[in-house]
């Protein structure tokens, strides 16, 4: 062979090399066996960060104010005409083999809701709100010694792994039409740095509390065999770095990595110091996402009943825009009780900030279901 045609074969067999080398560069989830839709959407998730924010919905495909389970419709689609990017949907009382959940959307529903968002090509969480395994009554009953009895050796460790058994087999149903998992971010102890659970603060240590976070993914993963979550780490509001880190699991057991945040004071001032408290916990957020390689999120987020009529748009995305956060998930629209209470965090039509919520969905960088379907965010790209 002649030395030039020697030198080609050997440029092109480099240049290959590297094309095969880049082309299948795809940063792994901290389950080295995820299926291929799930690193991804990891992968994308990590890309999307550039392009904007994600908005997000808790069982928007469920119930909105004054509507429950009907089909296709969603509170944001009726102010947008889209879908969110993201649907937020809750496990508790799966554990205690009930057929509807604690915010009363049956499973079997939830099911079909987590099916279509994904054929939308929407994004999914879940969160669970599991009863104290210890006692038997709600998430938010904080007696003291319930971590520890469910560790190995506890005396209720057994009926934790059924349950985790429980949530494995919800989350083997969901499968797209070729029989492919659905990838799920799941965020179990969520808020654990707070009080009212009873994984919260001051009713663990940290050691059983990290212990607790090893053993729900190593059992997820390595003895029900589950490789289609993401697992997302997430605290209420937090003050610094040593703060967020109180209960931290480590870098191997977390994907995603995000808070809650919920605004309580109105008026002028409660603006502004939302706006300051969150912009100073997402510049610690992604400072800390940068470092360990997570996806920054805001897990939670809400104003009951939105009063201030340009929340969106000068509060919420004030506080946001600047940031590089994957999704922000607005919490549930339960609507009113007959007592004349509400629970809702999402406008509706005729809402006093229902105007202002469509200007928020226009801004070019908030990111709801048409832009992500575009990003095929569960093919490798
Ligand atoms: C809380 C409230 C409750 C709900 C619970 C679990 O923040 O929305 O009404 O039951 O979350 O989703």
């Amino acid at each position: 062979m002649s030395k030039k045609i020697y030198s080609f074969f050997y440029l092109l067999l480099v240049v290959c090399t590297n094309l095969i080398f880049i082309t299948r560069a795809q940063n792994l989830p901290i389950d080295k066996k995820a299926t291929k839709e799930t690193v991804a959407l990891y992968n994308n998730l990590e890309k999307l960060l550039n392009k904007g924010i994600m908005f997000g919905h808790q069982d928007d495909l469920a119930y909105g104010v004054g509507w429950k389970y009907v089909e296709g419709k969603s509170d944001v689609k009726e102010l947008t005409g889209d879908y969110p990017a993201v649907y937020g949907f809750e496990l508790g009382r799966l554990e205690i083999d009930q057929l509807v959940n604690i915010d009363s959307v049956p499973f079997d529903k939830m099911k079909g809701y987590i099916r279509k968002a994904y054929e939308l090509g929407g994004v999914i969480t879940l969160s669970w709100h599991l009863n104290n395994p210890l006692t038997g009554k709600t998430a938010w009953d904080p007696a003291s010694g319930t971590v520890a009895s469910i560790l190995p050796g506890g005396e209720k460790h057994e009926l934790y792994k059924s349950w985790l058994d429980k949530v494995a087999n919800f989350l083997s149903d969901l499968k797209g039409k070729n029989g492919e998992y659905i990838p799920v971010i799941f965020r179990p102890f969520h808020e654990l740095n707070g009080n009212w659970f009873w994984w919260g603060k001051d009713h663990c240590t940290p050691e059983e509390l990290k212990q607790l976070w090893h053993f729900t993914v190593s059992y997820l993963r390595d003895s029900t065999n589950i490789h289609h979550l993401l697992y997302a780490y997430n605290t209420d509001r937090f003050t610094s770095k040593d703060d967020y880190f109180f209960k931290y699991p480590g870098d191997k057991w977390t994907d995603i990595i995000g808070f809650d945040i919920y605004q309580r004071k109105g008026g002028a001032e409660g603006n502004t110091q939302f706006i300051n408290d969150i912009d100073k916990m997402l510049t610690t957020l992604e400072e800390i996402a940068r470092g360990k390689n997570k996806i920054p999120a805001i897990t939670e987020f809400g104003y009951g009943s939105v009063p201030d009529s340009t929340w969106w748009t000068n509060v919420l995305w004030k506080a946001i825009q600047s940031h590089k956060i994957s999704y922000a998930l607005t919490w549930r629209n339960a609507g009113f009780q007959p007592d004349g209470s509400a629970e809702y965090y999402l406008p509706f039509k005729g809402q006093a900030s229902a105007e202002n919520f469509i200007e928020f969905y226009k801004e070019q960088k908030t990111l709801f279901q048409k832009d992500v379907t575009k990003e095929k965010l569960y093919i490798k790209n």
